[in-house]
């Protein structure tokens, strides 16, 4: 029998960025200044961030290298050419609107296509682009299928559209209230689940039928096209570049955070088919991005998002990618963490809800969560459950989806595998005594994606995380390269 071999990361490292270890007075202490909200810690008191994938990307040499080829000219910089042509070959659209990052340019298609009343149907939620779609007088009907809200389910395309669901849609409020769905690769909000092509050419062709236009959200478009290529029959042995072109050769148009597959740290894009709505595009971008030819970035970020596309459809890369979340998933698997299944791409998703069944969801577990596992290590990942979804509409109450998690997410070519041990580490220990894990109530919440700036305290007492029972082993995060027990 053939024995299996170890496989590493496609790169080495060139220019290191230190760490600083921390102590748990000291960790206590900065969350609960940052008001037990990890998005409002100092990066500093981090040790391992895991907060997102958004633009932490480590570029490459080539990358920085473009970044001094940067052409700085107010008008018609020539890294605009070369990204215009790359999008046009690696996504597959015509005309490319730069924007400053994701939510620019959903920003620019909501207000481009919504009118108010209308219904915007989409395979999940994500709170930026609902917040647009709300802006913009749209009301956001979810149509995912129902396997993507049980973090049990192993269906291995829990990104699908239901076409029942999007059927009866079009039925309740007719084709002409509903001005494009919006199909997201790889959802987020389900765990990084990746779209079957079949479902992507049904939905699609169901749509078109009824004239309605698809846009997607193809800001993890790339990391989908590899699930497809693992998953779905018939495309075991077609490249990750021709999948992508495929996906998007359904759909009308995208819009683009780039600081996640494009492996930039900042940047985005609007790009579309159609003439007039490139031109009505672009004549928005001028009023809040900048000129369409730079779109709130500097010459040297489009040089960079160009190569990063490039770089993003490699398969080693995106298999290494894919392949670092998938290893930290399966190490809080093998020790019996809840967390959502099957293993998503852009990072592992902790079940709270189950994690933590001692805390009433009224006292934000995913949220407690995330703040003990800073406390009790110095990683920081991101709570995406009650606070993240808000409030209903019309109701004003707070809505509590079936999915309460926290969300470790992997910046691209960033931590090695001893960083992920590490975290896996942390997790599993704090797994072995959850109810240490003191719930939150909210003391203060913005009006807008509250989930970037609000504020809690502990239920009980002043600490998130209470200390350990005596005689239970206590563990700190080891020193780099020494052996964990
Ligand atoms: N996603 C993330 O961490 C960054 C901020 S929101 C917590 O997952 C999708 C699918 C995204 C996304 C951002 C955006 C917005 C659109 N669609 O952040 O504006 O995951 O570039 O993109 C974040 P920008």
């Amino acid at each position: 029998m053939q024995k299996r071999r170890s496989w590493a990361e496609p790169y080495k490292i060139k220019m290191v960025e230190h760490l600083r270890m921390t102590t748990p007075e000291d960790r206590e202490r900065a969350i609960a200044e940052a008001g037990y909200n990890t998005f409002l810690l100092r990066s500093d008191d981090v040790y391992i961030d895991l907060l997102t994938d958004s633009g932490t990307n480590a570029m490459s040499d080539r990358q920085w290298a473009g970044l001094l080829l940067g052409d700085e000219a107010y008008a018609g910089s020539r890294n605009y050419f070369h990204l215009e042509d790359v999008v046009r070959r690696r996504y597959g659209y015509r005309h490319l609107i730069p924007t400053h990052q994701g939510r620019g340019a959903e920003h620019l298609l909501s207000q481009l296509c919504i009118s108010p009343g209308d219904s915007v149907p989409g395979n999940m939620y994500f709170t930026t682009t609902k917040h647009h779609q709300e802006l913009a007088g749209g009301r956001f009907v979810d149509v995912i299928i129902d396997e993507a809200h049980d973090p049990t389910s192993e269906h291995p395309f829990k990104g699908n559209v239901d076409l029942v669901k999007m059927q009866r849609l079009i039925d309740e409020v007719g084709p002409e209230r509903i001005p494009y769905l919006s199909l997201e690769t790889n959802v987020n909000m389900a765990g990084g689940q990746p779209c079957s092509l079949e479902n992507i050419r049904a939905a699609c062709a169901l749509c078109h039928e009824h004239s309605i236009p698809v846009f997607l959200d193809a800001t993890r478009a790339v990391e989908n096209a590899y699930f497809i290529r693992e998953r779905e029959p018939g495309y075991e042995t077609a490249s990750v570049a021709d999948i992508l072109r495929e996906i998007c050769s359904h759909a009308d148009g995208c819009t683009m955070s780039a600081k996640k597959d494009a492996l930039v740290n900042i940047g985005g894009f609007l790009a579309v088919n159609d003439d007039t709505l490139a031109e009505r595009a672009r004549n928005l971008c001028v009023v809040y991005e900048g000129l369409h030819t730079y779109g709130g970035l500097a010459g040297r970020d489009l040089e960079a998002m160009a190569i990063g596309i490039e770089e993003s459809v490699e398969y080693d890369h995106i298999r290494a990618r894919v392949g670092q979340v998938h290893y930290l998933g399966r190490r809080l698997m093998d020790a019996g963490v809840p967390i959502v299944r099957p293993i998503g791409g852009h990072g592992v998703f902790v079940d709270a809800a189950r994690f933590l069944p001692h805390l009433p969801r009224e006292q934000f577990p995913a949220q407690a969560l995330t703040a003990a596992l800073y406390a009790e290590s110095g990683v920081r990942s991101m709570e995406r459950g009650a606070v993240s979804v808000g409030r209903d509409r019309e109701t004003g109450e707070n809505v509590y989806p079936a999915l309460e998690l926290v969300r470790l997410t992997l910046p691209r070519r960033v931590y090695t595998q001893a960083h992920l041990d590490v975290t896996a580490e942390s997790i599993v220990d704090l797994h072995a005594d959850p109810e240490r894990v003191v719930g939150l109530e909210m003391t203060y919440e913005p009006a807008h994606l509250r989930f970037f700036q609000a504020r809690f305290r502990p239920v009980v007492g002043s600490v998130v995380l209470r200390r350990r029972r005596q005689g239970a082993p206590a563990t700190e995060p080891a020193a780099a390269g020494s052996t964990i027990p």
